[in-house]
């Protein structure tokens, strides 16, 4: 399977794992997951067939390891926008993470910190480098270093995806640290 392909695939998955998985017809159970076999016949159904043997490439080989089957099941690690309740534990941070955004956000950062936007979380990476590429998506990357110890401290919890992205509720902006 050629990289175009691959990312094809990728892109399908996250539209329907993530953001709208009425459009083929198929329903996240409550933890995002839903059954290999189902999915497959309902992308063939409309219009975009995928073999399992292409689909076990794309979860193995994906960049970000976007996507996990377990069993008969697969679902994305994060980043949806319908209801889904991951069932991750809350886990203990690096002292420091990182987001990436980009200046025209900066404003609203600083009055109101990192909010999760459409998304149910605020996506945080534990590294400088992993953030410059998320800002980098939107243009010129602007790196922010989030006090993770001292949210820890103030009560703030956080989650760890499947994929090593950090998830929290909301970073206020007395957390942030600007470049
Ligand atoms: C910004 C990709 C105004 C925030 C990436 C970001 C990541 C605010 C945008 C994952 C704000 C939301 C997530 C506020 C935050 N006012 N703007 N108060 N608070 N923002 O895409 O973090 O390829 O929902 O800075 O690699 O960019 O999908 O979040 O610019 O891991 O797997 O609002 O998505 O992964 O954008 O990216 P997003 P993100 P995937």
């Amino acid at each position: 399977m050629d990289e175009r392909r691959m990312v094809r695939i990728s892109k399908y998955l996250a539209k329907h794992l993530r953001h709208q998985p009425e459009r083929i017809g198929i329903t996240l159970d409550a933890n995002g997951w839903v059954e290999v076999d189902t999915l497959l016949t309902a992308a063939a159904a409309h219009g975009f067939p995928v073999s399992r043997a292409e689909l076990e490439r794309v979860v193995a080989d994906n960049d970000k390891r976007r996507y996990v089957i377990d069993g008969d099941r697969i679902r994305a690690s994060q980043g949806h926008s319908v209801a889904v309740d991951l069932d991750l534990p809350a886990a203990e941070p690096p002292a420091f993470l990182y987001h990436g955004t980009v200046a025209r956000n900066m404003t609203a950062i600083r009055a109101e910190g990192l909010q999760p936007m459409n998304r149910h979380h605020v996506h945080l990476s534990p590294d400088r480098e992993t953030a410059t590429r998320v800002g980098a998506r939107r243009g010129v990357p602007v790196v922010l270093v989030v006090d993770a110890a001292a949210m820890r401290a103030a009560g703030h919890e956080f989650r760890l995806s499947a994929n090593g992205v950090w998830l929290a509720d909301h970073v206020p902006p007395s957390f942030l640290r600007f470049p």
